[in-house]
């Protein structure tokens, strides 16, 4: 029995890139997943293959704006599975730009989807946890946050907010929920392909050297694959050559 066997874990942003990635190696350690992003054909199909290994998968088409649609996910995973251990708040986007730019549809759009969408996660299961006794939330924030550089000052500070609220959060959880972030460095995914073609071709440069989505699944699995008693606070993951 792996610490991981028989948990039910939601994941939202589970329709690509590092979400997808942790709901196939954490559905293959025999958890029951529960997938929440907007695209459902692509939920639809990443279930299937889930079921197909002989996993256990349900989704629902989530939108982390929308405070309903996270209630809704964790409805979901109560209702067919009875029970949540594990929330992965990791849906998230980069519209990274100048501030100069003024972008400010950008910065509203990064705040609704990194942070308030996060804070919409903890509002929907921390009453589930708190009832149950038990519960995990696992937040995806960044390395943008730890070493600020131009460009990525909004998206990092929504990043670093998450990071602030996790930690207020653990302090008052108290002794039987946990909190974990991680912070990923540069992972091949999606993530760059709604950037500014001129930020773009920055990003695609550090692309090169950038992890597979897996390397920061299996961070997130020994978080989670820990005794009830041990809270794995803050893991960094990145590529070795990153600066
Ligand atoms: O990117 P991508 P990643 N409601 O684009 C979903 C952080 N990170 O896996 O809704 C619900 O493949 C979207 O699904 P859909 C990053 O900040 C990454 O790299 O169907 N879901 C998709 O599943 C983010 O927090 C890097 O379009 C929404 C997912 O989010 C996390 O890693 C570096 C949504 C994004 O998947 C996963 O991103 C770093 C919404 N409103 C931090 N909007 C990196 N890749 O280099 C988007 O430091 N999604």
């Amino acid at each position: 029995m792996s610490g991981i066997e028989g948990k039910v874990v939601a994941i939202t942003g589970a329709s690509s890139g590092i979400g997808e990635a942790t709901a196939l190696l954490l559905a293959e350690r025999g958890a029951k997943i529960v997938l929440g992003a907007r695209r459902p054909e692509r939920l639809e199909a990443l279930a299937s293959r889930i079921e197909e290994a002989g996993g256990e998968a349900v989704w629902a088409r989530t939108d982390v704006t929308r405070r309903e649609d996270l209630s809704g996910l964790v409805k979901l995973a109560s209702d067919r599975y009875g029970q949540l251990d594990v929330l992965v708040s990791n849906a998230g986007i980069g519209l990274i730009s100048r501030l100069d730019d003024l972008r400010v549809k950008d910065w509203e759009e990064m705040i609704d989807v990194n942070l308030k969408g996060v804070l919409y996660g903890i509002a929907a299961a921390l009453p589930v946890f708190r009832e149950q006794g038990f519960g995990h939330f696992v937040n995806t924030v960044s390395t943008a946050g730890l070493r600020i550089v131009p460009l990525q000052s909004v998206y990092a500070g929504t990043k670093n907010a998450v990071r602030t609220i996790s930690e207020g959060l653990r302090q008052e959880a108290g002794d039987s929920l946990r909190v974990t972030v991680v912070s990923p460095g540069a992972v091949r995914t999606d993530f760059a392909e709604r950037m500014d073609p001129a930020v773009k071709t920055q990003i695609d440069k550090m692309m090169e050297t950038a992890l597979s989505p897996d390397a920061v699944a299996r961070a997130i699995a020994f978080a989670i694959e820990q005794p009830d008693g041990v809270d794995v606070g803050d893991i960094v993951v990145r590529p070795t050559a990153q600066g």
